[in-house]
């Protein structure tokens, strides 16, 4: 990689993966795209252009003007957003990725897909869900990563284009706040340690789901991107997790900082139908074999960093 597109900057991952790949690269040579504004420190950084993913015409001129290399296709809609809105998160999901592809095919370029634990179903073995198994999801969000994950392995077949991608879990950070999805409860939940010292989980408890702290999504993003394809059996969707848990033990975790924290339920039936149709916990083994994939942050370590940063983000806002 040396220079790099990314579509959907603006995102909870695209915020802190953008200044990342500056800081590898150089600021100069990745291009940041999203379909709404820049913040300041983005559009201060590096190059920023606004591009809808759908817009293929304008997706492809941006791509050949920038001599992108590697297209790292990070817009998208989340998956409680997806379930309100269906035809939408198709459209962008389905068709943005359909897109990406064919300017990629045009260009030569490599792609980065994002998938997630919502390409699998309720018919899915939940416990270490192999790599490769029963898709079935149940939510228009998975459908549409099921389909780009296929789309990926399709191009690369057929057009010997460079598709890699993993399978994220819920990711946690506290730069960005989530963007609509089903494991946003997990970053919710440290913002109102701090400031309220209670939290009420819309997941029910004792519901797992796979996690992972930020730092190690975005190294493992570089670390397949930069991995010898020669080791690559898989490619693309890579079951990735750095731990599989549920509420009540991220407020264990946060009451060895703050003893005083309680935690209540006021379930949502939409996200916990679709957080019970995903996997408890997945294998990572592949991508612990074909590419060292070796995260750092556990349970313990991402709580006191996030209720770190949590406490100074509010403290400065
Ligand atoms: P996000 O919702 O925070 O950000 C998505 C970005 O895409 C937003 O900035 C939005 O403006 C942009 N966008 C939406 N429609 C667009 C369009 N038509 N054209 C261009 N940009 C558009 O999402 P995120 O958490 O940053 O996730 C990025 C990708 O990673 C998504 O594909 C998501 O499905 C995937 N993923 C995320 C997680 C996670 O926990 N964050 C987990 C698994 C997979
Ligand atoms: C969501 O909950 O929709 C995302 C994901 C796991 O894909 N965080």
């Amino acid at each position: 990689m040396k220079r790099i597109l990314v579509t959907g900057a603006n995102g909870q991952i695209g915020v802190e993966l953008v200044p990342y790949l500056r800081r590898l690269y150089g600021d100069a040579n990745v291009l940041a795209t999203d379909c709404r504004a820049a913040s300041p420190e983005m559009r201060d950084s590096g190059p920023f252009d606004l591009l809808d993913v759908r817009d293929g015409k304008a997706f492809l001129d941006l791509l050949s003007r920038f001599k992108a290399d590697t297209v790292m296709h990070l817009a998208g809609i989340l998956s409680a957003t997806g379930e309100a809105n269906p035809q939408l998160a198709w459209d962008v999901n389905a068709t943005g990725t359909f897109t990406a592809l064919e300017c990629a095919r045009s260009t030569g370029a490599a792609v980065f897909f994002p998938s997630s634990i919502a390409a699998f179903g309720p018919n899915t073995p939940p416990r270490m869900t192999p790599q490769d198994t029963l898709q079935r999801p149940a939510t228009i969000y998975g459908i549409a990563k099921v389909t780009g994950e296929l789309l990926c392995d399709y191009y690369h077949l057929k057009y010997g284009l460079d598709t890699r991608g993993l399978r994220f879990p819920g990711l946690i950070s506290y730069v960005a706040l989530p963007g609509g999805g089903t494991t946003d409860y997990a970053v919710h939940i440290y913002y109102d340690a701090v400031s309220k010292g209670s939290y009420t989980s819309y997941i029910a408890k004792g519901t797992f789901m796979d996690m992972m702290y930020m730092p190690d999504a975005l190294e493992a993003v570089v670390q397949l991107m930069e991995a010898d394809p020669s080791r690559l059996v898989h490619r693309n969707a890579f079951n990735i997790s750095a731990m599989s848990i549920e509420p009540e033990q991220i407020a264990l975790e946060i009451r060895k900082h703050i003893p005083e924290f309680s935690i209540s339920y006021e379930v949502d039936p939409v996200r916990q139908k679709i957080a019970e149709s995903w996997p408890d916990s997945l294998d990572c083994s592949a991508a612990r074999s074909e590419w060292g994939f070796s995260p750092k942050y556990d349970l313990a370590s991402m709580t006191a960093d996030m209720l770190k940063r949590v406490r100074e983000k509010l403290a400065r806002s």
